[in-house]
């Protein structure tokens, strides 16, 4: 029997996002993926100051707003003929790569797990830990939910096939709740370069404001050491251990198969070489991007201006009434097809790019633990695997980094703001490759746009009616229960969307 289910809104991801599945025969024929609000940044943008860029775009999200920052800074320096000195690009890095690192394990413990645990065995909680002892409390005492349903927090819940095992379940949650520990020391320790988090004032085009000190860098390289072992004996065991239980998701939720990535983390001062590869991995091979094949298609979207535009000639201007439009993301496109951001770009890229780098020894150490190969990747498991292990790339190169740092030497270059001119900064947010683009004219913002990674994967159907990668990766699944349409929300989070970034 055709049945079509809407989950509105998913939970347990960033913003709002509704998904429309037509299921027939137990499979998903066709699914629809609909940003559901307007945010207009590159409408509040146009007219002011440049220097406002880094700071108004940051507030796009509060998840991912460094690599906003970093971008907005890229952006004008182009335009302004300037990059930050050596001191400038280090701060950068540590401090996005502590964001991105509290982002993953945000993801995969606080969004994405709650997907495969079953938390009731803290219910029958008997060990002296003192986190499980105190959530079984709070759980009795039904605070989180004015005693109405003693869960509350961990719902809402499709019923599926959880992990039934209670000790493992047990060590889930012990996990889940240390991770907010950790994630907390990840935010402290970006703050003390970053001055605050998540939005920082310290990101300015040229550089970063706050200088380092002997003492900054040894509170960061101490807070990055407890961070790195729970990285290590934590969240990439956990991982494992998820995709041993779960050996189907290797399989299901397979994209395109073409994944983007801009790269980042510069390790020279002209940019020219990133910690993290850029590429288009398509077929198993990778090659360079061409940033002159982005265009965003509008058909099914929101907006009334003119489609397939390339980023310095689009315009965001809102159209709520559109005939057939049903989201409010743009449709990125790469050469009219539609690519999947996010770690496992970055990862697949490095892989492929390089037999001898720590990716690929990294990548092919957990595949040998869970039976798999490197073909298996473009699959639901696959993307938690690429997240944990990029997690771990960015957080050793970063007590690399935090050690090259030199005090006493300039954080940041100065500049002087042209009448007019166009520029673009690109890097990896934490759910993938992420563009801004500006133009100025009379030293005022004339146009800026957002090219964001959730927006690739999210997209809607583009002007020739392809699925975005999230709508192509649904359609095809088996869904067990139309009721419980647990295998599509597991899908859908594994690309760990953001749908306020999405619609900026
Ligand atoms: Ni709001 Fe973001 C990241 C950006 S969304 S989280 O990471 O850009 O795709
Ligand atoms: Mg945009």
């Amino acid at each position: 029997m055709a049945v079509s289910v809407k989950i509105d809104p998913i939970t347990r991801i960033e913003g709002h996002l509704a998904v429309r599945l037509d299921i027939d025969g137990g499979v998903i024929q066709n699914a629809y993926i609909a940003g559901e609000m307007y945010r207009g940044f590159e409408a509040i943008l146009q007219g002011r100051d440049p220097m406002d860029a880094q700071q108004i775009t940051q507030r796009i999200c509060g998840v991912c707003p460094i690599s906003h920052g970093i971008v907005s800074c890229a952006a004008q320096e182009a335009v302004y003929g300037i990059v930050p000195p050596e001191n400038g690009r280090l701060l950068r890095n540590l401090i996005q790569g502590a964001n991105t690192i509290q982002s993953h394990i945000l993801h995969f413990y606080h969004l994405a797990a709650l997907d495969y645990i079953d938390v009731q065995p803290v219910a029958e909680y008997k060990g002296n830990d003192p986190d499980l002892a105190g959530l079984k409390k709070w759980i009795e005492s039904g605070a989180g939910s004015g005693g109405l349903y003693p869960f509350a927090p961990f719902l809402p819940k499709y019923s599926g096939n959880y992990i039934t095992d209670p000790e493992l379940n047990i060590m889930f949650v012990k996990h889940y709740m240390d991770a907010f520990k950790i994630r907390s020391l990840s935010h402290r320790m970006g703050a003390v370069f970053a001055g605050k988090l998540p939005h920082s004032p310290s990101i300015v085009p040229g550089g970063v404001t706050q200088p380092p000190t002997a003492h900054k860098i040894l509170q960061f390289a101490n807070m990055l050491n407890q961070i790195r072992t729970f990285i290590d004996t934590v969240y990439i065991p956990d991982v494992i251990e998820l995709a041993t239980a779960f050996p189907d998701y290797m399989l299901i939720g397979k994209g395109y198969g073409d994944l983007l990535a801009f790269g980042a983390y510069p390790e020279t001062d002209a940019g020219d070489k990133t910690l993290l590869p850029s590429g288009i991995v398509t077929k198993g091979e990778v090659n360079d991007v061409d940033l002159f094949g982005i265009r965003e298609d509008v058909r099914y979207s929101h907006y009334s201006s003119s489609s397939a535009a390339h980023p310095f000639e689009s315009r965001t201007i809102p159209d709520p009434q559109k005939n057939k439009a049903y989201s409010w993301l743009k449709a990125p496109r790469y050469g009219g097809r539609p690519l999947e951001a996010g770690p496992l770009a970055t990862v697949m890229a490095g892989y492929l790019r390089d037999e001898k780098s720590q990716i690929r020894a990294l990548l092919d150490g957990v595949l040998k633990k869970i039976g798999r190969t490197h073909q298996d990747m473009q699959s639901t498991m696959g993307r938690h695997i690429a997240r944990a292990i990029q997690c771990k790339i960015i957080a050793d190169r970063c007590r690399e980094w935090v050690d090259l740092l030199i005090p006493g030497n300039p954080t940041f270059t100065d500049f002087i703001i042209p009448d007019s001119g166009r520029g673009f900064g690109l890097t990896e947010a934490p759910r993938g490759a992420l563009g801004h683009w500006i133009e100025l004219k009379n030293r005022k913002i004339k146009s800026y746009q957002c090219v964001i990674p959730t927006t690739w994967n999210c997209s809607p159907r583009d002007d020739n009616g392809l699925p975005g990668p999230v709508e192509h990766a649904l359609a095809g699944t088996a869904i067990a229960d139309s009721e419980n349409p647990l295998e599509a929300v597991r899908i859908v989070r594994s690309f760990d969307p953001c749908i306020a970034c999405a619609v900026h």
